[in-house]
């Protein structure tokens, strides 16, 4: 049988705090691996995992961590499967510095973040990612969510919905098309039935500050992975990203990230579909390339004619 979910916390301090991940996990059946491998400890060793663990046919990572939690987004530096993040809940922050270390990742490398502690709705997405193939599967956590009927089985096609958002839909649509991802559609946010008769195998929702509920919402009506992306125009409230994980299962993007949303749907497609993985790996190079471009020019040319060639 096949492993699909690994679990690595940064401690093993981190354990009781997600035991929920297990319990779920074993009721409904799926397979799991938990890692003790820490991002600052052991690095290395953290790393060499991360990268194995496509080769071994996994299809979801949970990684929790607290305060300084850069497991999750180191792990995700390392590896195409996409990332489910747990923020541990921490003594004197009460994890608010877990979850901006964890959600607010650069472009390029999402990590699908839940809310602090929310151990039940990290595994609910990851079996919900594991099952995207398996009816069987689908059906038991469809009846332990409480919804009712049973999606279209799911195929290369990537649902959008949040009217209001458009620019930040044809930039997602434009990168899932470049990751060669067959199939994108929007749909207004409360055409849940609609997106599950197409067949998506994850829906992107956009949020913003009026509509910071949004993405659970049409979470409580599906099993479809829904990737909760945060729009805002300025500084936000410290509730901002609070009032969008309070409810789930829902795997958040950093606030302004629409090219990750659409690149961790793809990571999900990728489980499926090796055209896609290879673009998603085409795409991670690419970034890397032009870091070292950059490093390569400052070194050339020296601090003072860099700073002001980037301010021209
Ligand atoms: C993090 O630091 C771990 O993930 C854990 O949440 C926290 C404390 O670790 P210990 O000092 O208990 O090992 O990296």
């Amino acid at each position: 049988m096949s492993m699909p979910v690994e679990i690595r916390v940064g401690s093993d301090s981190d354990l009781p705090k997600i035991e929920k991940v297990f319990a779920t996990l074993e009721a409904l059946g799926v397979r799991f691996e938990p890692r003790v491998l820490s991002a600052h400890r052991t690095p290395q060793r953290m790393a060499a995992r991360a990268r194995e663990l496509e080769g071994l046919m996994y299809k979801v990572i949970i990684a929790a961590a607290g305060g300084s939690a850069h497991l999750p987004g180191m792990t995700a530096a390392e590896t195409l499967l996409p990332v489910i993040g747990i923020p541990v809940e921490t003594a004197h922050l009460k994890g608010t510095d877990s979850l901006l270390s964890i959600i607010q990742m650069p472009e390029g490398v999402p990590v699908g973040t839940v809310g602090v502690a929310q151990a039940e709705h990290a595994a609910l997405l990851a079996a919900q990612i594991a099952a995207l193939d398996d009816p069987k599967l689908r059906a038991k956590i469809r009846e332990r969510r409480g919804i009712g009927g049973a999606a279209a089985p799911a195929r290369e096609f990537v649902a959008l919905t949040g009217l209001k958002a458009e620019n930040a839909c044809k930039e997602a649509m434009d990168l899932l098309a470049e990751l060669g991802v067959k199939d994108a559609g929007v749909f207004e946010p409360g055409a849940v039935a609609d997106m599950e008769k197409a067949g998506a195998r994850a829906i992107i929702a956009w949020a913003e500050a009026d509509t910071l509920s949004r993405p659970a919402e049409i979470a409580a009506r599906t099993d479809i992975p829904v990737i909760a992306a945060p729009l805002a125009t300025g500084p936000v409230p410290s509730d901002f990203l609070p009032r969008l994980l309070e409810k789930g299962p829902v795997a958040a993007m950093g606030i302004n990230r629409p090219r990750n949303a659409a690149l961790f749907a793809a990571m999900i497609v990728g489980n499926a579909s090796a055209p896609v993985r290879e673009h998603l790996r085409a795409h991670r190079e690419r970034l890397a390339e032009d870091v070292e471009k950059k490093d390569s020019l400052l070194r050339q040319f020296g601090i003072r004619k860099y700073l002001d060639d980037l301010k021209k």
